[in-house]
């Protein structure tokens, strides 16, 4: 059975959404990154970049959630979890790769810099993520999901970094409405409601 590396919360999130909305078998496996577990001799043979999530199958390691979620709704095209037409599915490859290398970044700068970013720094770190919710907001997230009226692991993808936004009290409800309903629709959720219980984690209120 495939196992699927995860830290509670963290962006791994992602992939075990898509898993529960698959409706596949696999394994989920807690990496604690607050205690460095994934700097372990162990976990660095499983992905020697040191961050999860990682995915082991029978054929080798996949990383990146951007490509493990395809991946898996690959393997259940009978969930349609990402679009069938090839150029709806390349504008969704477009939105997960512009969360993995541009709002990712930004929020883990803002969020998660050891030391924390202070002073003119987090203004600053703060300004390029409300740029890039911005866009999101106006551009990106055709509504009510992202690429439309087709629920798609993209959806999944987003909704762990609002998520992370509505904790940090950055979501605010009149300048992003649509990321907001987004994010209680995503939430709402089966599926998503068992990867959050999965991690031991609860939905993030408005
Ligand atoms: N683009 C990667 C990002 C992976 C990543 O940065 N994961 C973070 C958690 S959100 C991590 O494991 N960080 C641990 C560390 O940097 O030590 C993906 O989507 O898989």
């Amino acid at each position: 059975m495939v196992k699927l590396y995860y830290s509670p919360g963290a962006c791994a999130l992602a992939s075990h959404i898509a898993f529960e909305e698959a409706g596949a078998d696999y394994e989920a496996v807690k990496i604690d990154l607050k205690a460095g577990e994934q700097k372990t001799p162990e976990y660095l043979a499983v992905n020697p970049a040191g961050v999860t999530p990682a995915l082991e199958t029978d054929q080798g390691v996949l990383t990146e959630n951007a490509v493990i979620m395809p991946w898996i709704a690959d393997r259940h095209p009978e969930k349609n979890l990402v679009p069938a037409e090839p150029f709806a599915r390349a504008r969704m490859n477009a939105f997960n790769g512009w969360a993995a290398a541009s709002l990712h970044p930004a929020l883990s700068r803002l969020m998660f810099s050891r030391p924390p970013v202070e002073g003119d720094a987090k203004e600053a770190a703060l300004k390029v993520v409300n740029d890039k919710l911005t866009l999101a907001e106006q551009h990106l997230l055709k509504g009510p999901f992202v690429m439309g009226d087709q629920y798609t692991v993209a959806d999944g993808y987003l909704s762990v970094f609002t998520r992370w936004c509505r904790q940090a009290g950055i979501l605010d409800e009149g300048r992003y409405p649509k990321l907001n309903a987004h994010l209680d629709q995503v939430q709402a959720r089966p599926a998503v409601q068992r990867a959050l219980k999965a991690q031991g984690i609860e939905p993030v209120g408005g």
